[in-house]
């Protein structure tokens, strides 16, 4: 049986949070705008959340750290993180968005996935609708999204990344390799930074240079992940579009090969546990509220140990702050630790519920 012909969109937001701040706030026009932390005259913590194009031909980046980001634009108009706003106009984009598709799927804060297969008839038919629904988007929101049309999720996505802001890219099943080959291997869902470095020590910085490795190579060095990759490499994405349950939580833990009550050693694993947490969180672009930690003693005796922020965050300084703030009470010279365990939960998008580890 030949396989179902699909249309696929992507769809995200243009600088989501700065938009929705420039929008409330028309004199900030033309300046760059910074969302994140408080930069303090250059001395503030925390990181950037988002920033506005202006602001990124400074060089200013998401997820940099708002006093470097403070040297390169001090000019900058700097706003804090208003969650509340953003969840709400993003509840009405996605009201918007669900109607036009057979098969929905909200991915982060500002974008979705849908899937118009029954909707249009062919490609040309389906860019026509992507710009009915771009005008949609702004005539209702006063907001600028890029949209990314493809036959599967993987290559939709990044087509909708490929001409920011305001695109609109097709990439037919024809054109696929050739449009993936010369982009980098980390622009593949899941290859995160880690990944992304092991690769280049092999010689794999694109995604042609990963669809030419052989798939073995691949398998011997990465396991079940390396097949996969080579199957992303050439495009292919069988994965269906669907309404995506809740995670409510995501963790890791870690048994020590030695019961130890070495508190560096035990710090040291927790930040690492922190990090592995917050790869997931990022990857997810989940905001949490709480984090809990567990430990477990030589002697089974097993505690959890929880924390809700009075603020929400998806920063990886807070989770490794708090996490630390935590573990504080359970670190005794007299008792051996087995076992630490980081979570994180309270999330702030999704509908069902699932946990993920
Ligand atoms: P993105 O869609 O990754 O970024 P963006 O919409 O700001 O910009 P682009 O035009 O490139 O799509 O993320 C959506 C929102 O999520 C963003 O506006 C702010 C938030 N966010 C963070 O809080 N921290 C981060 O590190 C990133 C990447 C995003
Ligand atoms: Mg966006």
């Amino acid at each position: 049986m030949s396989e179902r012909k699909r249309i696929i969109f992507h769809l995200d937001m243009d600088h989501f949070f700065t938009a929705v701040e420039e929008r409330e706030h028309p004199e900030f026009k033309g300046k760059p705008v910074i969302v994140g932390a408080d930069p303090k005259e250059g001395k503030g913590r925390g990181v950037v959340s988002t920033c506005n194009y202006e602001a990124r031909k400074f060089g200013v980046r998401s997820g940099m750290p708002i006093s470097r980001a403070w040297k390169l634009c001090s000019e900058a108009v700097y706003l804090p993180i208003n969650y509340e706003l953003y969840i709400k106009v993003s509840n009405e984009i996605m009201d918007i968005l669900r109607k036009y598709s057979d098969k929905f799927e909200q991915w982060g804060i500002d974008e979705a996935f849908l899937d118009v297969s029954s909707k249009v008839k062919d490609f040309a038919e389906a860019e026509t609708l992507a710009h009915k629904i771009k005008a949609e988007v702004y005539d209702k929101q006063k907001l600028t999204c890029s949209i990314g049309i493809s036959s599967n999720k993987l290559v939709a996505k990044i087509a909708s990344d490929f001409q920011k802001p305001g695109g609109l890219t097709v990439v037919q099943e024809e054109q696929v390799e050739k449009f993936l080959a010369p982009l980098p291997a980390r622009k593949l869902l899941w290859i995160g930074r880690k990944t992304e470095q092991r690769l280049a020590d092999i010689g794999i910085k694109t995604i042609g240079d990963l669809a030419r490795c052989d798939r073995t190579v691949l398998s011997e060095a990465f396991g079940v992940m390396g097949t996969q990759m080579c199957l992303m490499a050439h495009g292919i994405d069988r994965s269906e579009v669907e309404e995506r349950s809740r995670i409510k939580s995501i963790s890791r833990d870690v048994t020590f090969e030695k019961d130890t009550s070495d508190f560096d050693c035990v710090l040291q694993a927790l930040d690492e546990l922190s990090e592995e947490v917050h790869e997931d969180v990022a990857r997810q672009q989940l905001h949490f509220k709480t984090v809990t930690i567990r430990v477990r003693y030589e002697n089974f005796e097993t505690h959890t140990h929880g924390k809700t922020l009075p603020f929400i965050t998806n920063r990886l300084e807070d989770l490794k702050k708090t996490a630390r703030e935590l573990m504080r009470a359970y670190l005794r010279s007299d008792r051996k630790i087995r076992l630490v365990g980081v979570r994180v939960s309270n999330f702030i998008s999704g509908e069902k519920q699932k946990a993920l580890m």
